[in-house]
Order: C-alpha cells, then structure tokens, then sequence
C-alpha cells in the first residue's frame, strides 16, 4: 500500500441464507476479515467491518418449495442463526443486516433506477427457459443440466460448479425444469442487461494495469475475463422474490441477486451510517476492501465496478479483493446439500468455550493460495501441541513464578544482558513481519509470527532457567521475569486479531492490559509493579473421544449420503426358469468360520448341509464380519458350483451376499429357522 488512507470499509461476501454457515465459510471469508478489522482497530486505524444476509436468490426459494415454507421463512430462520453464531465466534461486525431490509429494498430500487434514468442498460427482449408445467421462466438455479464446456452432467443455469464457468440457461445442453423435471420450452420475455463491454476499458486499466499487487489467483481470473472479452449481463430476472424491478411494465420481474446483493454492502454501511455513509464510499480516502470467495471474484472484480463506474457519483472502487481458494473436510469438498461441513453453530454448541481453537486453526491451515483441508485429527494436534504445550505453557509458568518468587509483582530489572537484548530484538524483528504479513493480507504467515512469540518465550525461559538462577543471583531473576512479563504482553497484544478471547483473558490476568498496536519491544509494555491475576489455563486439551464424536458423525453423514445417492445395478438379460432350475441354492448352518491365514478377505466356513460329511466354503466377506459373529447363523449357498482352490483351500460353493449402498454387506439367509441342506426355490 503506498497511499494513505483515512479509514478502510471492508466488507465480507454476504452468505446465502439458505443454511448454517460453516467452516469453508469462515476459512475463506470471515476470519481472515475479522482479523484484518481488529488489526486496524487494535492499531486506532478508522474501520468499518461490513456483514449481512444475501437473502434473495434462488437457493432461498429452491429451499423454501422443498420444505413448503415460504421464502420469508427461510430467510428469517438462516439469518438469525447465522448472525448469532458469527457473534459466538467472535466476528466483529459493525453491522450485520440483511438485504430484505427496507433501507436495502430503496437503495437497490434507487440504484437500478438511477441506472436506467442514464440510459446504462440495453432492454432487449429474448428467448429464455420456461417450465409449462410450473407456468413459470426457469432462472439460474431453477434449470440443471449438462455443461457445454466440460460435460458435467449436473450444471446449473447460471453456473457449472464441475469447471467453475458461469453459464447462462439457455447454454446448457439438454435442460430439465428443477421444479417438475419437465423439457423447458423457449419462451420471449423482456429483460435490462448492463453492457459490461462498454466498462472493458476501464476494467482493463483499472484491474490489469492498477492492480499489479492483487492476488495471483485473483489477477489471473480477472485477466482471463477481460481477455475472453466481456458481454451484456441481464441483471433482471423472471421470478417473484427479490427487489422488483422498478420500472413501468416490468411486472413479474425482480433484480437479479447479483444485481442487489453488492448494493447490500452500501444499504448496510446507510444503515450503520445514515449520516456519515457517503464519505464510507465516494471519499477518494477511503480504502475498500471485500473478502470474499474465490467463486465470488467475477462479481466482485468485474460486475459490481461496472455498476458502479456506471453509476458514477463518485462510488469508489475497492482497493483490493483478497479471495481465498476453498477449505475441504477430511479430504472432501464442503457441500450444504451433502450435509458434508463442520456447521459454526454446532461446533459453538460441542466446543463451548473454544472458539479461539477454531479461529486459531482455521488460520494456521487457511486456503490462501491452494485448497486446503480441515482434519480433526489436525484440529486436535494444534490444540493440544500448540495453543497448550507452546502458549499457554508459557504464560502459565510465567505467572506460576511471578507468583512465586514476588507475590505477583511484575519485579523492577536490573541491567539487561545480551540474552535479554536479543530476546527484545527477536520481538521487534518478528513485530515488523507480522505487521507486513497483516497489511499484505498474508494471515497464516502472520499467525505463525504471532505464534513465534510464544516459542521465543519458551525458548529464552529455558535458556535462562529462573529456577536455578534463583538460588545463586536472585537479582538476576527479576530482570528475567520482567522479560518474560514483556513477551506475554506482546502475546496478548499480537493475538488479539486471532484469538480476541484469549487475548482478552490473558490481558486480565496482566493487570488488566490495555491491548494497543504498535507494541514496542524492549520498552516497559507492562509496567514494573503491575500485579498479576491468578494463574489459570488459557486452554486445555482436547481428548480422543471429543475427535472420535466429529469423525463418527461425519462418518454417520457419508453412509446416509451413499445410501441417498444408491442406484440399483441394471437387470441382468432376461433368463428362462430352465436356466434358473440350473442353480441349486441351499440352506446351511454355519458350524465353523475363522480367518485363512495371510488373507485379509477370507473366511474358511464349514457349513452343515445336513450331509453327514458337512462342507467347506471360502468367501471374501471378512473384512465385514468377525467370524465368531456367523457361527449358528444360517446363510444361502450355491450348492452346485464346481469346487475351486483358493489359497489352498478347497471351495465348495458360494455363499450369497448383498453389497448396500454404504459399502456394507450382509450375507442372505432364510427369515426363520430352515433345515439344513432344504433347496430354496
Ligand atoms: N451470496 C454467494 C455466496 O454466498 C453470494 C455472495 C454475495 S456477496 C455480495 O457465496
Ligand atoms: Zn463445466
């Protein structure tokens, strides 16, 4: 950043409330802003931090059909969960509203409005999806099918998820009605469409030539837009909720949701602001900064300023848009409709207390230039290695001692030795890359910087060993554990943007610490004299069993999932009953079953066919069934398939199974007691 700037509007994408937020979420969008927010509060740098509910949209409505509620419905439930976990986590917005407010309602209106008035759209009517089923057009997320770039046979109407390119309806190849699986029809109908082709000019020169620092990830898309060239966008749609369009003859028609959720981001700042909201916006000395998803980049980089732009007015363009790759769960891609995430307000409910874990983790593993993946095992080693074997171990014996040795006073130092020097050196120098990697968006590392403060604490307390210095040069000690006194300043003050929770705690236990950037290493951050809270652990471990809980429901969520997803194998050709008469399938009573040595999928059975001599058959099912669980259970066997060695064994027969939809498997066997050897017909 070479301008200076008089304050930062920062804004985070407003999520869908068509569910819980979740971990992808929070990685990508609303802990990397969070921490940016409360760096610049903590540094008295002016900050507006941004948030609200996207509440129009076809998700909503899509949600409310299904569940036969009303869109308002939906909107209310998701919205006030959502808002009240993001404060669970500590998210500290200045506002966080919704874009079915009233104030959003005009602003949208009077934007679109204003628009039109200039002469910015193109009105143009043209062919468009309808269902006559439903009687209605099929917009973005109403029509599915497949993707005329990468055949992926599920893409939406208005994006495929599979490559990421945003579609519009009429280009998917073979569509289908989400609403009544119908054909859709082409049908004429009138929409305004923003000619973002008029604005590549100035995209191109404000992005590709100004925006040098953006991103890698960002740049590149943006680039790759431009240079496809861009189109007239319709930013109307054929539907009943939303903002309707407010113009004559435009019955039946509302904005499309891209078209009013930015605007959301000034209703809320006019809502928060009714005064002071334009200097927020048209002031050249502002800062502008959206978080948001890497699948939000076009909006936000191509769309939004090209309404803006059009607008005029002044409207400021944001300064940077630092969107995250995605976070994956356990290796798989976070899906609302699969229930397949770590939902924010469960994880507030099973982890109470923790939030600061999930903001520490979130950070340390964020999808800042690549996928990333949550593990709960990885959560579980963080806590228990890091945030309690590194910091709060620090912290906790550097009270332990300072009530020890001086009743809790932070002891008056005598002159400062070389260990002591290099210790305030290593904090200033670790200060100026955190403040770096802060300013430049570059959270992980910053975290790890923050972090090394408590590794740089552990490591000179070791070094000087207050424990045995005391019984020589008690003298010495004070100056010690005034050093250390310094470190858990500085941690208090560095963490605060992280894990403001801890931050705040730890600041009491110092006496009540006043949290200010910049902290000055080597100057007294807390002062001789200060008295100490008692000690108490900042945080504890997590055991296996709480990890074991997440990973078993996460496991219970695949099987439901397969089982939701489970085709039925084609039929086979049809077969004669000559063909079948050929089988003879049999009643057994298991007698023996145990493991073949050096086989981990097979079962040696001896089953009574009530034949004297009984009979032996090898069946690949182990890896389902301990075999002391079949001894006495009855199965169905092919009596008369020809005998075949494996692994030694000779198998005479074949005992049936059904393989189900979660991988499971059961072997078949009669309903009720049968006499063994009886042929089953
Ligand atoms: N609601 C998409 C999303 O939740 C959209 C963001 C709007 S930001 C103005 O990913
Ligand atoms: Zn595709």
């Amino acid at each position: 950043m070479t301008k200076e700037y008089k304050r930062t509007l920062i804004t985070t994408a407003l999520p869908y409330t068509n569910g819980p937020v979740h971990i992808g979420h929070l990685a990508g969008v609303y802990v990397p802003a969070d921490i940016y927010a409360r760096y610049l509060r903590l540094a008295g740098r002016p900050v507006t931090l941004i948030g609200g509910s996207d509440e129009h949209g076809v998700p909503i409505t899509l949600k409310a059909r299904k569940e036969g509620v009303t869109p308002q419905d939906i909107v209310d439930r998701y919205h006030a969960l959502i808002k009240e976990s993001f404060e669970g986590l500590g998210i500290s917005f200045d506002i966080y509203s919704r874009t079915t407010s009233k104030i959003h309602h005009e602003t949208a209106s009077e934007f679109f409005r204003h628009l039109y008035d200039k002469g910015e759209f193109i009105e143009k009517s043209s062919e468009q999806l309808y269902d006559p089923e439903a009687g209605q057009f099929l917009a973005d997320r109403y029509v599915t099918g497949e993707c005329p770039h990468c055949h992926h046979p599920a893409a939406y109407g208005d994006q495929c998820e599979a490559c990421g390119t945003s579609l519009n309806a009429t280009d998917l190849i073979n569509p289908r009605s989400v609403i009544t699986g119908a054909v859709p029809e082409l049908r004429a109908t009138k929409h305004w469409y923003l000619p973002l082709d008029k604005w590549e000019p100035a995209l191109r020169e404000w992005i590709l030539e100004g925006h040098k620092e953006w991103k890698t990830n960002v740049y590149g898309q943006c680039k790759s837009w431009l240079d496809m060239g861009l189109q007239p966008r319709a930013v109307s749609r054929d539907l009943s909720w939303g903002v309707p369009v407010p113009v004559e003859g435009a019955e039946g028609k509302v904005l499309y949701v891209w078209f009013d959720a930015p605007i959301g981001y000034i209703s809320n700042t006019k809502e928060l602001l009714p005064d002071s909201w334009q200097t927020w916006w048209k002031d050249p000395e502002t800062r502008i900064i959206n978080f948001i998803g890497k699948d939000n980049i076009v909006f936000h980089c191509i769309v939004f300023p090209a309404m803006l732009m059009a607008y005029g007015d002044n409207f400021q363009l944001p300064d940077n848009v630092p969107a995250n790759e995605f976070l994956n769960l356990e290796g798989d891609k976070i899906s609302t409709s699969r229930n397949w995430a770590v939902w924010l307000h469960e994880y507030l409910a099973d982890f109470p207390g923790k939030q600061d874990v999930l903001r520490y983790v979130l950070t340390a593993n964020a999808p800042e230039t690549k996928d990333n993946d949550f593990t709960w095992r990885d959560f579980q080693a963080r806590n228990n290695n890091e945030l309690v074997a590194i910091l709060g171990n620090f912290v906790n014996r550097v009270v332990v001692l300072t009530h020890k040795y001086y009743g809790g006073e932070v002891p008056a130092p005598g002159a400062f030795e070389q260990v002591d020097r290099e210790a305030f050196a290593e904090m200033e120098a670790l200060k100026t890359s955190l403040t770096e990697n802060l300013e430049t968006f570059h959270f992980r590392e910053a975290l790890k910087d923050a972090m090394a403060f408590a590794r740089l604490g552990n490591k000179y307390l070791q070094d000087c060993e207050p424990w045995k210095v005391v019984k020589t040069d008690p003298e010495r000690v004070k100056t010690i554990l005034y050093v250390c006194a310094q470190i858990c300043a500085s941690i208090a003050v560095v963490m605060e943007p992280f894990m403001p929770f801890m931050s705040k705690r730890l600041a009491a236990i110092l006496g009540g610490l006043k949290l200010e950037w910049p902290i000055i290493a080597g100057d007294s951050i807390i002062a001789a004299g200060t008295v100490l809270g008692q000690p108490e652990l900042l945080f504890e471990k997590i055991d296996d069993a709480a990890i074991e809980a997440q990973t078993k429901r996460l496991e219970d969520i695949k099987k439901l999932n397969a089982a939701a997803a489970f085709k039925p194998e084609e039929v086979l050709p049809e077969i004669k009953i000559d063909d079948f008469a050929k089988l003879d399938l049999r009643v057994g009573t298991v007698l023996e079953c145990e493991a073949v040595p050096k086989a981990n999928k097979l079962l040696r059975f001896v089953i009574d066919d009530g034949t004297p001599g009984h009979r032996v058959i090898v069946s690949g099912i182990a890896q389902h069934y301990k075999p002391e669980d079949l001894i006495g259970k009855q199965v169905i066997f092919i009596a008369n398939l020809a005998p075949a060695k494996i692994r030694g064994v000779v198998s005479q027969g074949m005992i049936l199974s059904a393989l189900n939809a979660d991988g499971s498997l059961v072997v078949a066997g009669p309903t009720a007691p049968a006499t063994p050897g009886a042929q089953v017909k």
